[in-house]
């Protein structure tokens, strides 16, 4: 299993063509804050107007679904752990998408 941010998925997306192709057995979990969220912290905290950190998010699932790959998506509370633990007893190539608002 991995866990990464929304920006830093949308780095290396290509990659589930990847995993799907070795037929892996690969959970990631996307922490979906909106974008860049670290990056807009420190701007904000130096006094800049915060610039190119808000993103336009892809249809998490649709696209994990375009590669050949499983999706969900769930609200930040009580259903991640239960959909993770479903993802990884499927096996296969499985997103979970985390609705996140921090
Ligand atoms: C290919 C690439 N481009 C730019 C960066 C610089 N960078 C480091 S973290 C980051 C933002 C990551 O966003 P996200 O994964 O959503 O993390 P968050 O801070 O929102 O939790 C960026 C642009 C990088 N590490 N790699
Ligand atoms: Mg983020």
């Amino acid at each position: 299993m991995t866990v990464i941010g929304d920006g830093a998925l949308m780095f290396c997306v290509n990659e589930l063509a990847t995993a799907i192709e070795q037929r892996l057995d690969l959970t990631i979990v996307c922490v979906d804050n909106g974008g860049y969220a670290e990056i807009k912290q420190n701007e904000l905290e130096r006094g800049i107007v915060p610039v190119g950190v808000d993103l336009v998010q892809p249809d998490w699932v649709a696209l994990a679904r375009a590669f050949g790959a499983s999706g969900v998506s769930v609200s930040a509370d009580g259903e991640v752990g239960v959909a993770i633990a479903a993802a990884i007893a499927a096996g296969g190539v499985q997103l979970v998408h985390v609705r996140s608002s921090s």
